[in-house]
């Protein structure tokens, strides 16, 4: 028998949630191995022999690793057995244009998400500092997705991407992605997805299609945002009173 599953996570990695809530959806017996990217495991020699390019998430199902989270996804939904077809379809034709959907996601929606989370929020406790200016590029290319999402990979008759009636991985993937855009400023969250209805009724829709494993997954990107949202309301209380003393003094 084959030795049981290996899942190699952060949690506050994306597309490591992706993996987790997959498994746990289709009842996959697995062992989840925590990598703490911010204690920097992924670098140890030991990871580094399951996935040489250091980075979560990675599997290890007896003796074969794999790394790069849609070859994952496909993987478990091909070697383990009762997968529901929706999830990655054997028509070759349905396949196809779902391996479509995850090709375009790395270097467009996932691109545009990571880099202005990172370049607004995250950096710092990834040992990387903010840049404003990394940002705002981020953010034309975000958005650039999030109207090809809108205009062209959620239209048809289903509430899912290419019109399905149910999820498929390439669901899951890209809504966790969006998902990470919880710990923006609010302000920032807003502006970004508000104007894009049919995203964020999908976003809504796979929540509650993948659910309660979803919400069990992000639970600590929620705690997270809480944290910075405290950290926000902290800073502009110290920005206000530093201001009403100046003001106080000038009147003075
Ligand atoms: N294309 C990869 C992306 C993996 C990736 O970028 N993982 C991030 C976390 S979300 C990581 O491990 N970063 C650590 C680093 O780059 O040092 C996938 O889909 O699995």
């Amino acid at each position: 028998m084959m030795e049981k599953l290996k899942v190699y996570v952060d949690r506050m990695s994306q597309p490591s949630r992706a993996i987790l809530i997959f498994c746990r959806l289709n009842g996959i017996d697995f062992e989840e191995v925590q990598i703490d990217l911010s204690k920097r495991h992924h670098l140890s020699p030991q990871f580094t022999e399951v996935n040489p390019l250091q980075k979560v998430p990675a599997i290890l199902h007896g003796n074969f690793n794999l790394f790069e989270s849609h070859a994952i996804l496909a993987y478990l939904a091909s070697a383990f057995p009762g997968i529901a077809d929706h999830w990655y379809p054997t028509d070759v034709f349905r396949r196809a244009k779902i391996n479509s959907v995850l090709d375009w996601h790395h270097s467009n929606l996932r691109y545009g998400a990571v880099n202005y989370v990172i370049n607004t929020v995250l950096g710092p406790a990834l040992g990387r500092p903010l840049n404003p200016k990394a940002a705002a590029e981020a953010e034309k290319v975000l958005l650039s997705s999030l109207s090809k999402l809108e205009d062209i990979w959620l239209n048809g008759d289903g509430r899912f991407l290419l019109g399905a009636f149910q999820p498929s991985i390439a669901d899951l993937s890209l809504v966790c992605e969006l998902t990470q855009l919880e710990v923006l400023d609010e302000k920032d969250r807003d502006r970004i997805l508000s104007p894009y209805k049919k995203v964020l009724r999908w976003i809504k829709d796979t929540k509650a299609a993948t659910n309660p494993h979803f919400d069990e997954m992000h639970n600590i990107l929620y705690r997270a945002k809480k944290k910075f949202q405290q950290q926000r309301s902290r800073v502009a209380k110290t920005e206000t009173e530093t201001s009403n003393e100046i003001g106080g003094h000038s009147k003075m």
